[in-house]
């Protein structure tokens, strides 16, 4: 089948017609479908009984493997308890534990946390939570939020406004935000492609948001966006001190820093979160994915005390934020979660993760040289390489690499012409380097 191929939908068997798949070619799919039967610990196992290597960790969200036994206990275990209850007007003690363990593994005891379903919830109610902190503090002109090129905050309507990943966003300009405005993304191959680890070019681009701060003002500015590590978009690594930057220029105009850390946070840098890994602190942080492991849907924002203390005004009866949603801090998912942070803690997974970066560092920039392979970046627990596209059909050189990397036992992650990589935390060393040597054999049977 080539790119070009039209699918016409009677060659779709009728088991595969009704699920409308996110974010896949369905026609393509449809025609080769691939199924994942069963899962555990770092492998998945396909519906033709291959078992394959989870080298994305689900999408960015498994890091402690499939079906951890204490996650899987703590679950079961809550389900015949209670499972669920409503948190609007009601309360039930995990929540607040969870909230107060999020708090502490942040280093920001003194923050709260506000429970949501998914990375894209999570980043629409901190855009709410900042522009509603301004007006309760009387600053009602700061509507503006400002996002960056090739950024990805979930798909909701104020996620894709300040996301900057274009197809993403086209056909949907009438229902978008307004008054939101974009850095520049940090990506420039002529001066980067190859770096390990962080670029030593780059910073500069931080100064954009001074141009951007003097054509608005910053009194109509109410928050800046940003991925520390832009993961969807392939691994993009931000320049050395451009965070800083980035954090200098919004304490001096009063403008709120959010840190997008639904890829970053619990642990995928080898930190806690990416703002440690960074050294640079934000002032409200979306979180999602790696939570609770991804055993059931839950993300949440990690905000600045004085952000909910601004709110905490009026009678005490009263509403303070008028936002929230049904399964926000859902039983099942919060109990997944604390289950989560206990093994984190107690199989000392992070520093796993951490120890584990230079193996794979050292194991993907040794493909440099490989055929299509123009650009290698990684970060932490999280690598990519881009690969020369095909003439006249983009995508496809990924979508080979993708199926020849499964037939060696490799499920990557592929996007655009790049391929992702983030492997789960319980990795061994060997298994890394078992996935680098998958690559590069899928990189070599894939036609020029
Ligand atoms: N913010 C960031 C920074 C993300 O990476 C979201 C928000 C949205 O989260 P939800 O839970 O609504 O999907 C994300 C999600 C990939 C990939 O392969 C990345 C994401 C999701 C699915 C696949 O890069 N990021
Ligand atoms: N649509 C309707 C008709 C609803 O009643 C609700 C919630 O009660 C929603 C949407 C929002 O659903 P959720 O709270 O799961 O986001």
């Amino acid at each position: 089948m080539n790119a070009t191929t039209q699918l016409h939908p009677d060659n779709q068997s009728d088991a595969l017609r009704a699920w409308w798949m996110p974010f896949t070619h369905n026609r393509y799919f449809k025609a080769a479908p691939r199924m994942v039967k069963s899962a555990k610990g770092a492998y998945f196992t396909l519906e033709d009984g291959r078992r394959v290597f989870d080298c994305l960790s689900g999408l960015w969200c498994s890091p402690l493997g499939h079906s951890h036994p204490h996650i899987v206990e703590a679950v079961t275990r809550q389900i015949q308890t209670l499972d669920f209850a409503p948190s609007f007007q009601m309360g039930h003690q995990a929540a607040f534990d969870l909230a107060t363990r999020i708090t502490q593994l942040a280093g920001r005891p003194q923050d709260r946390v506000f429970f949501v379903n998914s990375g894209s919830e999570a980043v629409d109610t901190a855009l709410k939570m900042a522009v509603a902190y301004h007006r309760a503090r009387g600053d009602a002109a700061r509507t503006r939020i400002i996002g960056r090129e090739r950024g990805y905050h979930g798909v909701g309507m104020g996620g894709i406004s300040v996301g900057g990943i274009a197809p993403n966003r086209k056909m949907f300009h009438p229902l978008m935000i307004q008054g939101v405005d974009h850095l520049p993304h940090t990506y420039n191959p002529a001066q980067m492609a190859f770096s390990v680890g962080q670029p030593e070019w780059g910073a500069h681009l931080a100064d954009e948001l001074e141009r951007i701060v003097a054509l608005h003002d910053a009194s109509t500015i109410a928050a800046v966006i940003v991925e520390p590590m832009q993961g969807s978009t392939g691994v993009i690594v931000p320049p050395k001190g451009y965070l800083q930057k980035l954090r200098d220029i919004c304490t001096k105009h009063g403008i709120l820093l959010i840190f997008d850390e639904v890829i970053t946070g619990f642990g995928r840098l080898g930190t806690p979160f990416g703002a440690d890994f960074f050294g640079v602190q934000p002032d409200l942080t979306t979180f999602a994915k790696a939570v609770n492991n991804a055993t059931v849907p839950l993300g949440g924002v990690l905000v600045r005390d004085a952000i909910y203390e601004a709110f905490m005004t009026g009678p005490a009866h009263m509403i303070e934020f008028f936002h929230g949603y049904t399964y926000s801090a859902h039983p099942l998912a919060v109990a997944a979660g604390l289950a989560t942070l206990d093994v984190m803690a107690e199989e000392n997974l992070i520093a796993k993760a951490a120890a584990l970066a230079p193996v794979l560092e050292k194991g993907m920039h040794s493909l440099k040289g490989e055929p299509h392979v123009i650009d290698v970046r990684n970060i932490g627990l999280a690598a990519a390489i881009e690969l020369a596209p095909t003439a006249g059909a983009p995508g496809m050189k990924a979508i080979n690499v993708f199926q020849a990397a499964l037939n060696e036992g490799q499920m990557v992650r592929f996007t655009g012409d790049i391929i992702a990589v983030a492997p789960p935390f319980i990795s061994s060393a060997a298994e890394v380097e078992e996935m680098v040597e998958g690559i590069r054999r899928a990189l070599r049977v894939v036609p020029v």
